[in-house]
């Protein structure tokens, strides 16, 4: 009698185990990016680095990466970067090198921008992003580069951006303000324990990329810092952004491929996205995508996503005039808390390159799943506002619950122009949302 209860005990105990040990490890895209330990190992102070706050490290950086480029050591070479605060101006990235921020050690871009190197704009958006011309250089960049880490012991990469917000506000800037990281054109990218502070513009931006992982990462920027968006794919395909926190001043995440005529022309588009265990807290978006999605937008998924005291919690958004498809984006497992929007997904957002636009060049959005998305004190539940030439369809809704700020009034939806279904919404959706059989959707 009491040998069988022992054995049962031991039989769960086994199951139990291998139940738990087979799902022990989280899911993760990250493998995508080979993690590679570099043998050849080089200091910044050997440059001539000094972190004192006010020794400007220009050179050193620039040498240290002339170095790892034209050495070529096989496996690539680490530059680490001891404990102190080196200030500099921007610098390039070179392939199969690991920028390595010891634990205490800043990079912090000089505010005194006179020379700040201008680059062209990207072909995908014909301009810069807010003025006319060329745009500032990131303040860390890469361009046509493999094997790229940016990690260490979570080091900080501070843009002191409040320099560049100021002249936003004033009206006084010249060009496109600088990203703080942005790699073109590259691949084999990978950034993880790491701080992100006070970018001047976006703070992660692959553009023209493949293969990239973000992970481990902290994202911060005052909450009225303007457009400093935490991660942007842009054109971008097989990114992977896994446990990390961002507070900033526009959206978390936003998922794009280029901005009207010259996005439809360069026709590159964003797709295998997936954006894991992200917490965040934002006056814009959580999880966005757009609004610049000229190229397209295909295969995202966003899940386990907390979101504190946000504008927006989930906002897809594209206008007349971007044309591009965006199709198969599931966001699923949300917690949203302190919103003015649970959900978002507009046909009318977002402003023009120039008047060279081409406004027949309407957007097609299919395909949009959403599911177990928990909010509280969230204003407005939804609103899906499609274009009346180019209706959103097959957009699917499953266990959405929303509460409202207060009291038994629920907040509402409002719907135009889209055809769905909705299962289990809560408050229950626009009728528009069941205008489609539950096939259409993949819940
Ligand atoms: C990486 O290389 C270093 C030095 O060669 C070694 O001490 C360390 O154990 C290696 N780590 C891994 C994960 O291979
Ligand atoms: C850095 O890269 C940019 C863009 O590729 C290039 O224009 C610039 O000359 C590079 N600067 C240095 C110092 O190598
Ligand atoms: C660095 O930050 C990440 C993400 O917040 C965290 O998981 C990790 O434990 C930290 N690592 C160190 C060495 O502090
Ligand atoms: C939709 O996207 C997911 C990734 O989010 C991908 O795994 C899946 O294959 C895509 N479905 C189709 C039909 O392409
Ligand atoms: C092998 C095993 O036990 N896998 C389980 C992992 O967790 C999922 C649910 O989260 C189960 O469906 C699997 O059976």
């Amino acid at each position: 009698m009491l040998l069988s209860h022992i054995l049962t005990f031991l039989v769960s105990l086994l199951f139990l185990t291998y139940y738990v040990a087979a799902n022990y490890s989280a899911a993760t895209c990250s493998n995508i990016v080979p993690l590679i330990n570099r043998s050849d190992k080089i200091f910044l102070t050997d440059f001539g680095g000094v972190g004192d706050g006010r020794t400007l490290n220009t050179k050193a950086f620039r040498a240290a990466v002339y170095r790892i480029e034209h050495l070529k050591r096989q496996g690539g070479t680490v530059l680490y970067v001891p404990p102190g605060v080196y200030l500099t101006e921007s610098f390039n990235l070179t392939s199969h090198m690991t920028l390595y921020l010891a634990a205490g050690a800043v990079i912090k871009a000089t505010q005194e921008f006179g020379n700040w190197p201008l680059i062209a704009p990207l072909p995908s958006y014909g301009r810069g992003r807010e003025l006319p011309g060329g745009r500032y250089m990131s303040f860390i960049h890469g361009d046509g580069l493999d094997d790229v880490i940016i990690t260490g012991e979570n080091g900080t990469i501070d843009g002191q951006g409040d320099v560049w917000w100021n002249m936003w506000r004033r009206k006084t800037l010249k060009f496109t303000r600088p990203s703080l990281v942005e790699f073109m054109n590259s691949k084999n990218i990978l950034i993880s324990n790491v701080v992100f502070k006070n970018s001047p513009f976006w703070n992660i931006h692959p553009v023209y990329c493949s293969n990239v992982v973000v992970r481990y990462v902290t994202i911060l920027a005052p909450r009225d810092s303007p457009n400093t968006d935490g991660i942007d794919p842009d054109s971008s395909s097989n990114v992977c952004i896994e446990d990390s926190y961002i507070s900033n001043g526009d959206d978390l995440v936003a998922v794009k491929s280029g901005w009207d005529e010259y996005g439809i022309a360069y026709g590159r588009p964003s797709y295998g996205i997936t954006i894991r265990r992200l917490t965040g807290s934002s006056p814009f978006a959580g999880i966005a995508v757009g609004s610049e999605t000229s190229g397209g937008v295909e295969n995202v998924l966003a899940e386990h996503i907390n979101l504190f005291n946000m504008g927006v919690g989930i906002h897809i958004k594209t206008n007349s005039g971007r044309g591009g498809l965006i199709k198969n984006i599931t966001v699923a497992h949300v917690y949203v808390e302190n919103a003015r929007q649970g959900i978002k997904i507009a046909g009318d957002v977002g402003g023009h390159p120039d008047d060279k636009f081409n406004p027949q060049a309407l957007p097609v959005v299919k395909g949009i799943t959403i599911k177990n998305v928990w909010g509280v004190n969230v204003n407005q539940a939804g609103l899906i506002h499609g274009l009346r030439h180019s209706p959103f369809t097959d957009v699917c809704l499953s266990d959405v619950n929303f509460h409202g700020t207060r009291g038994p009034r629920s907040p509402s939806w409002k719907c135009s122009d889209v055809f769905g279904f909705a299962h289990q919404v809560s408050p229950w959706p626009c009728s528009q949302l069941s205008s489609q059989e539950p096939r259409s959707c993949a819940i």
